[in-house]
């Protein structure tokens, strides 16, 4: 008789009672725990055991469900996910937070505490790997079948600590005690060769390395659809050398397992800076491999051809990391499944699509050739084929279009290899499409036109309203009903509440509200006392030069300057908030991470300043920080030096929360502009357009400086050590580069953001015309779903039909 599956969710059971009976069987059988001696780490183990089980009834019965209807496959390939913490998500997905918070109760113990004691997996630097995230939530919810594929790393994205102002970097250990989403698959192990040479059968690699299989299931709301996250583990292809171990060669004995397990032990704590690192291109090369191994493993165990892979599998490469999936497909499909070369090349092209992230050329992936060429010498034949028979197509130079380069092609772009090899290349907002056709891909774009499409970024409502911000979704489901959680944009339709005093008066209470418990974090965290009326500026984002983190302690240091100069002024209270990390190497970064301590240090204990400017640099961003400062931020800083910030997602959270943007027209600024309207943002500064035409004319920093009091101000108190009264020199290469070479145009920008933060404090001192403003900010956003972005790449990419798109 057929194997009947059992219904889903009923399975289980989803309310209190047998939540509760299961937490508790999960924390004596799983977690090995009398409940009189479990700690909250223990409940939290057994609550995420017990939603889990109920997680996988109906993981499997959607599972089933595509393969029976011979789904097409979306698998996302990305070295990063940044998933941040599961529990809260997987209970508001599957809408039993109530019950489960009744369960603990009944054993005296707190949701909240458990949700807290769960680590952050912070397998991501940033947005990159926040947007991978966020498209595996969407997958899910939009009914697209599809996988992603990454790296299990042992240790994410390094926790930062501050000392003395300095970021001080320690291993984030996330796995320490466990993992219970994840479901280990010993069985599902690839090898994955390095080295070697190439003769007449094939590839001979120098060592094998291999690869296993974890999965973490993801569920879509509301509960119904579901995604894999299959994140894969090195291993060696034997544990022990048991000769040298009985010679006594103890260490040595395992040499090549702790060389294997290098691969998957740690992130590459750097973000749009490429990394020259053998291992690093290990790392991509390993997961890429077994990745595309499982998929055409997956293929296989259909009856189709190879031929008909293109119909059943899309592969997208977030970012360059992946693009070896351009040569790793071609080689299974003639090395290993015996295909002509053109075939493969032709088939591997139908399946992949590349999203490029970043135009800023440090940021662009090239690898040294002979780097490559040794570790993967016959990727390099393949990739030397590829480009030579594209090459004699083309008319164009080959220093333009070629994959190599450099007069003697000493280095690969990947980009090109990527462009090349894939059917579909996408920016992540309109702007940054556009320059990409005007930049980097200039003259690939001319020779294969229509290959360049835009898929502007977005970001999951679930996780970024509904689960952070739960006051204002109860507000938005009075108010609108539900629509908007699985559908975003029918948050439009709080749009005329805007004009209702009542509903504006419950829309300040809750953002008062959110406020204070984030007062109560900075209190708790850095000592700091904020008042929650006081205005919320934030800028939370990793620390680079071109995202201006700079501009903005300058200008708040010259607004001091300013409120020092006239005490008796009647000066709007802010509280501006920084949070993010700088990568360990980006010296400038960290240098301007303590310059924002050191100005926060004397602002903060100035009494003539009162309690009208705060300055508080939270230490340690990541998802959950991020996830109270979203819902708490009245003022959104998105600054970039226009035409350098790919789109920013951030920017989105926040409006999405009701925070008013200052920016510059950069990445989806620009898109947010148009969706909530240009009287409820704050535009300033240099377009991208003229940033170019400023740095083509010969920019002078120098005369900005000189044209404006309040800049020359505060560069003069940075330069005589006001700031850093213990070492005055120590901003002396800041300020060098602020009068001679000011590659980011702070100078340029300085005067017009200045005073658009003037026009700032007058909007904010007219509180009904500014909650009108946030509530048009929450009510446009609804554009910028990650729903959305899904169903346009599932559209103009992937060729699939969601099966949920109907109801969206
Ligand atoms: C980042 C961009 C952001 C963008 C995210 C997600 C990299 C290389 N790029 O602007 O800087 O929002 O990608 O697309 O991390």
């Amino acid at each position: 008789m057929p194997f009947e599956p059992t219904p889903p969710a009923e399975h289980l059971g989803l309310d209190q009672a047998s939540l509760a009976r299961d937490i508790l069987l999960r924390l004596t059988y799983a977690v090995g725990k009398d409940p009189a001696h479990a700690v909250t780490r223990d409940w939290y183990v057994a609550t995420a055991l017990a939603v889990r089980d109920r997680v996988v009834d109906r993981w499997m019965a959607h599972t089933r469900q595509t393969y029976a209807t011979g789904q097409k496959h979306v698998y996302y390939l990305s070295m990063e996910f940044l998933i941040g913490r599961l529990l809260r998500d997987t209970l508001v997905s599957q809408q039993i937070t109530d019950a489960c918070r009744g369960a603990l109760n009944s054993f005296d113990v707190d949701l909240d505490a458990v949700i807290a004691a769960e680590p952050d997996a912070a397998l991501g630097n940033g947005g990159l790997g926040r947007l991978a995230a966020c498209f595996l939530d969407s997958m899910a919810r939009t009914g697209v079948a599809g996988y992603g594929y990454g790296i299990r790393y042992t240790y994410g994205l390094f926790r930062q600590s501050i000392h003395d102002g300095w970021q001080v970097e320690t291993p984030e250990d996330w796995l320490r005690f466990g993992n219970p989403w994840e479901f280990e698959r010993p069985e599902v192990t690839y090898e994955v060769g390095f080295g070697g040479h190439v003769d007449e059968t094939g590839w001979r690699p120098a060592q094998h390395i291999v690869a296993k299989a974890y999965d973490t299931p993801i569920l879509g709301y509301p509960g119904d659809g579901a995604t894999t996250l299959r994140l894969w583990s090195a291993l060696p292809a034997v544990s022990i050398d048991l000769a040298r171990f009985n010679r006594g060669e103890l260490v040595g004995a395992k040499e090549e397992k702790a060389v294997a397990e290098a691969i998957s032990s740690v992130l590459y704590p750097d973000d749009s800076t490429p990394q020259g690192q053998e291992l690093r291109l290990k790392q991509e090369y390993f997961f890429t491999s077994a990745s595309l191994q499982d998929l055409v493993r997956r293929f296989r165990q259909t009856s189709h051809a190879m031929e008909e892979l293109p119909r059943h599998a899309a592969i997208q490469l977030n970012d360059t990391h992946p693009a070896l999936a351009v040569p790793e497909l071609i080689r299974l499909l003639t090395d290993e499944h015996g295909l002509p070369f053109d075939r493969a090349a032709d088939i591997t092209r139908d399946c992949t699509a590349y999203t490029n992230h970043t135009l800023m050329p440090e940021a662009l992936e090239r690898w040294p050739r002979a780097l490559l060429a040794g570790l993967l010498p016959r990727h390099m034949q393949i990739i030397e084929r590829l480009n030579g028979e594209f090459l004699a197509q083309t008319a164009a130079s080959p220093a333009d279009v070629s994959i190599f380069e450099g007069d003697e092609g000493q280095a690969v772009r990947m980009g090109h290899l990527a462009f090349i090899g894939c059917q579909k290349i996408n920016g992540v907002s309109r702007l940054h499409t556009d320059l990409m056709k005007q930049s980097v891909f200039r003259d690939l774009h001319a020779v294969l036109p229509g290959r360049i499409v835009n898929q502007t970024n977005g970001i999951t409502p679930r996780r970024w309203l509904l689960d952070c911000n739960p006051r204002l979704a109860d507000l938005l489901n009075d108010t609108i009903g539900d629509a908007w959680i699985g559908d975003l944009s029918r948050i439009e339709a709080v749009a005329p509440f805007a004009e209702d005093a009542v509903f504006l008066d419950r829309f300040a209470k809750i953002k008062l509200a959110n406020k204070q418990r984030l007062a109560d974090l900075i209190e708790q965290r850095t000592g700091l006392r904020v008042d929650a009326h006081a205005m919320f500026d934030v800028q939370v984002k990793r620390i680079h030069e071109y995202k201006r983190q700079l501009m903005n302690i300058l200008e708040t240091a010259s607004h001091y300057l300013a409120i020092c100069a006239a005490p008796e002024k009647d000066w709007a209270p802010r509280v501006k908030v920084f949070a993010g990390k700088a990568a360990p190497s980006y010296d400038r970064a960290k240098h301007i991470i303590k310059l924002i301590h050191d100005i926060a240090q004397v602002i903060n204990a100035d009494p003539r300043v009162n309690e009208r400017l705060k300055v508080v640099f939270l230490p340690n961003y990541n998802v959950s920080l991020a996830e109270v400062i979203m819902p708490a931020a009245d003022l959104s800083e998105q600054i970039s030096t226009a035409g350098m910030e790919a789109s920013g997602t951030g920017n989105m959270k926040l409006a999405l929360n009701g925070a008013v943007t200052i920016g510059t027209l950069d990445g989806a600024n620009v898109e947010i502009k148009e969706k909530v309207g240009a009287e409820n943002i704050v535009i300033f500064g240099l377009t991208a357009e003229e940033v170019q035409q400023r740095r083509a004319a010969g920019y002078v920093s120098r005369d900005c400086i000189e044209q404006s009091d309040a800049l020359r101000g505060v560069v003069d108190a940075l330069a005589a050590g006001l700031f850093s009264p213990d070492d005055p020199n120590r901003y002396a290469p800041i300020v060098d580069d602020l009068w001679n070479h000011d590659y980011f145009m702070v100078a340029a920008d300085f005067e017009a953001y200045a005073s658009a933060q003037r026009q700032v404090d007058a909007a904010f001192a007219e509180p009904v015309s500014w909650r009108r403003s946030c509530v048009r900010n929450t009510a446009g956003a609804g554009w910028f779903s990650s729903d959305r972005t899904i169903l346009g790449y599932a559209r103009d990419i992937w060729g699939v039909t969601p099966s949920r798109s109907a109801f969206l």
